[in-house]
This record gives structure tokens, sequence and C-alpha cells, in this order.
């Protein structure tokens, strides 16, 4: 059985899994919404192999053997393979990696706006920092990773990055552009017309089966302000 295990009371970094994971309808366990996080602190110590530096990680049988996989690319790239989402051809494979990694890349940029000092510290006492991380992810960061996934979108006839077939990069954009709209509703309101593929792909995961099945059900929970994109309106502006 496939097992996720992640910090059960946020989206979070999970949800980048637990996305591509529904869109393909593949079964699986969210171990610590099922069994709390006791269960997961208890689980990331080492118990075979190499263990996790963070949560998401999953676990799984490879070749016979329970494996851990943890890194949000590496996963997605692994159940892409395992389970038909990616491209099934090297090159193009290759090129979704690297979108994929590069949406890790704009993740850990959104965390750095509301965390820009230090990640154990609060927010409150990191926010004039804050104040000015925001000002350059807004007007900087957001129409360069947004455009550079525009672009993406662009090499061939969409929706989606591969064509008319889903993979695990559009389901993550999808999550990209939700969380930047509760984080930055006024900036994502002032720019998401300079990226219509990007919003027309959004639009198509929203449609794909397993989505709407999935952001219908009580396993989907919304944005907060414990996870990675949060809304801190002072942090907001067109
Ligand atoms: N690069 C990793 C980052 C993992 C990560 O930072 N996980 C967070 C939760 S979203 C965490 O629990 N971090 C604990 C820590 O860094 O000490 C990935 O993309 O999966």
């Amino acid at each position: 059985m496939l097992d996720l295990w992640y910090w059960p009371s946020i989206p979070g970094r999970g949800e980048f899994v637990r996305l591509a994971l529904e869109a393909a309808e593949v079964p699986y366990r969210d171990r610590a919404r099922d069994e709390g996080v006791e269960a997961l602190v208890a689980d990331m110590k080492p118990r075979h192999g190499i263990k996790p530096f963070a949560p998401p990680y999953i676990t799984c049988e490879v070749e016979g053997r329970e494996v851990t996989i943890a890194q949000v690319g590496h996963i997605l790239t692994w159940l892409a393979d395992a389970h038909g989402f990616g491209a099934s051809d090297l090159p193009k494979d290759l090129e979704l990696i690297m979108l994929q990694l590069t949406v890790s890349d704009v993740v850990a940029e959104v965390h750095a706006v509301h965390h820009p000092v230090g990640v154990s510290a609060y927010y409150e006492d990191q926010k004039d920092a804050a104040l000015v991380a925001a000002k350059h992810f807004r007007e900087e960061r957001i129409p360069k990773f947004l455009g550079y996934f525009e672009d993406a979108l662009s090499a061939i006839d969409g929706p989606f990055v591969l064509g008319a077939k889903w993979s695990h990069v559009d389901t993550s954009l999808f999550q990209l552009v939700e969380g930047l709209r509760f984080m930055f509703p006024k900036r994502m309101a002032a720019v998401e017309a300079d990226f219509p593929k990007l919003i027309a792909c959004h639009d198509a995961v929203a449609a794909l089966p397993g989505i709407k099945a999935y952001r219908a059900s009580d396993r989907c929970i919304p944005f907060n302000q414990d996870g990675i994109f949060r809304h801190y309106p002072e942090l907001d502006a067109a």
C-alpha cells in the first residue's frame, strides 16, 4: 500500500503530492490525517533505510523492498513513472522534472516571504523583513515565475504541459495558482490576465474528475495561517 505522510493540519507541500494521486485516482493512505501528528513524529524515526529530512514523504514497495521517498519533486517523479501520469518519454520527462523542481523553488520562496529571517521564528517577530520580502516577491518573482510557466505551457497546444494529457506538473501549477490567489488576492487579480495559458491549465486541472471529487470531499482542507500559503493582508498589494 502507498502511504503518504505529511503534517495533518495544513495543505502545505503535502498537497502537491495529494493532488497528483487524487487526479490519477491512485489509492493511498494519508497516514497522519488518519492517525494524528504523533504517528508522523514516531514514523520519522529511522526504521528502515535513510529517514526523510522532512515531510512530505511516501513509503511504498519498490522491487520487493519498502522504500521511503521524500522531496516533493522526487516523490512526484517517481509516482508519475509508477502510475503512468508522466510523459513516458525520457526527453519530455526530463523537462517535467525541470518544471517540477522550479515549482519547488517558488514554494520555498513563498515560505520565505512570511519567514524571511528564520524558519522557526514567529511571523510577528520578522514582520518588517516580511514586508520587504513580499514587495520583491510580488513585483519581481510572481511575474518571473508565472511568465516562465506560461512559456512552458505555450510550447505546444494545451491545456496541459504535455498537451491533452495531464501530468503532476499541471496539478502542481493548479495548486500554485490556488495558493498565490489565497496569499496575494490583490496581486493575482492584477496580473492573472498576463498568464492565460497558466489559468487555462489551472481550470483544466480543476475539471479533472479525480480533482473534482477530491475537492468536494472532506479530505481536501482549506489553506490556513500555519501552512506555506498564508494570507497576511499587509503583505499583499496590486
Ligand atoms: N524541499 C523539501 C522541503 C520539505 C519541507 O521543508 N517540509 C516542511 C513542511 S512543508 C517541514 O516539515 N520542514 C521541517 C524542517 O525543515 O525542519 C520538499 O520539497 O519536499
